[in-house]
């Protein structure tokens, strides 16, 4: 008799194909209405899989680790942050927890750089002028933006996601700056032209454009403080599609509102998916433009992100390692 199939509990629904081919897999319990589980629904899940796949929208903290039954043995995210786990108490208890990095690098560099054009060029408030009747003609003092050729910008983070980037803007003819954990190798740093700034205070106060590409850790949880903040120059932009709470939201909000920042492009907020209504005012005053946390939102990333799981799940239930294991040391 073969090996019994792992009771694979989805939390939100993925794509067609991944579904089916999981159906075909595993003894998997799908999430046909969409909606973020309910802690209650997230309890029993936890307490009956064999594998969770949870994503973004489930908070498994500690407490909810606790709950987890005696056959919870692999969560198996859906998706490269793993902030929305309590990593610390799943590892303790035996549970392996496993991501997807790598296949959304490109796709959120893309949308980083779509922000820093967005919000320099001032592209969404200029697409909203014809709809909206506004737009009288072509006039030489009109709806003006920032020049990106020869800015500097300041990577916070320069992993896989900001240095693709970095190769993107470099493209752009901007000056590449970053601030990182561990310096880049010399080769790196060179192939990208990238200056390494040890002191973030520092690298903020000399930057035209900086862009937040940390995974949000104890470490970085409001990495840019309301004093970091301060650093930055009244004519910069501050670009996030990392984590809201990496930035203090209320003290980038004040800055924006005294005009002590020009603006930022924000993808991620600090308490998702509700957005604080200033911002909502700023956006609509075209001092920010929000998006709704979709860096890596394409068809083929969320096959990538699917295939992913399917393989860190298959190859755990083989008996073997994961390839995307999260360890502690990496938070
Ligand atoms: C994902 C993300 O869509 O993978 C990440 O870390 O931020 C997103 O782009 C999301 O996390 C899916 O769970």
């Amino acid at each position: 008799m073969g090996k019994k199939k792992p009771l694979v509990i989805i939390t939100r629904r993925l794509p067609d194909r991944i579904e089916t081919r999981m159906c075909e897999l595993f003894d998997t319990r799908l999430n046909i209405e969409d909606a973020a589980m309910s802690r209650a629904k997230l309890t029993e899940a936890m307490a009956s899989a064999d594998v969770l796949v949870p994503t973004v929208t489930d908070r498994i903290d500690a407490d909810l680790v606790r709950e987890a039954g005696p056959n919870l043995k692999l969560i198996a995210n859906f998706g490269n942050g793993v902030d929305n786990i309590a990593i610390g108490a799943a590892l303790e208890r035996g549970i392996t927890v496993t991501n997807t990095p790598g296949v959304l690098t490109e796709d959120t560099a893309d949308m980083t750089m779509a922000l820093i054009l967005a919000v320099a060029r001032r592209i969404v408030e200029g697409a909203g002028a014809i709809p909206a009747n506004e737009w009288t003609g072509w006039a030489p003092t009109w709806m003006l933006g920032r020049r990106i050729t020869g800015k500097r910008l300041g990577i916070v983070g320069m992993g896989r996601i900001g240095q693709a980037i970095a190769r993107r803007a470099r493209a752009f003819g901007l000056q590449i700056h970053y601030h990182n954990r561990r310096r880049l190798s010399l080769p790196i740093e060179e192939k990208l032209e990238a200056t390494y700034w040890d002191s973030l205070d520092q690298m903020l106060a000399r930057m035209d454009i900086v862009s937040v590409n940390c995974p949000h850790t104890p470490a970085t949880y409001h990495l840019l403080s309301a004093r970091r903040l301060k650093y930055l120059r009244p004519d910069a932009f501050l670009i996030n599609t990392s984590r809201g709470e990496v930035i203090d939201e209320n003290a980038l909000t004040r800055m924006l509102e005294t005009g002590e920042l020009a603006g930022a492009g924000l993808d991620v907020f600090e308490h998702e998916p509700s957005v604080s209504p200033k911002l909502i005012k700023l956006a609509r005053a075209g001092k920010v433009t929000l998006l709704p946390h979709m860096g890596s939102a394409t068809s083929e990333g969320r096959l990538d992100m699917g295939e992913k799981v399917i393989v860190n799940v298959q190859t755990f239930w083989d008996g073997h390692r994961p390839p995307d294991r999260v360890l502690a040391a990496m938070l």
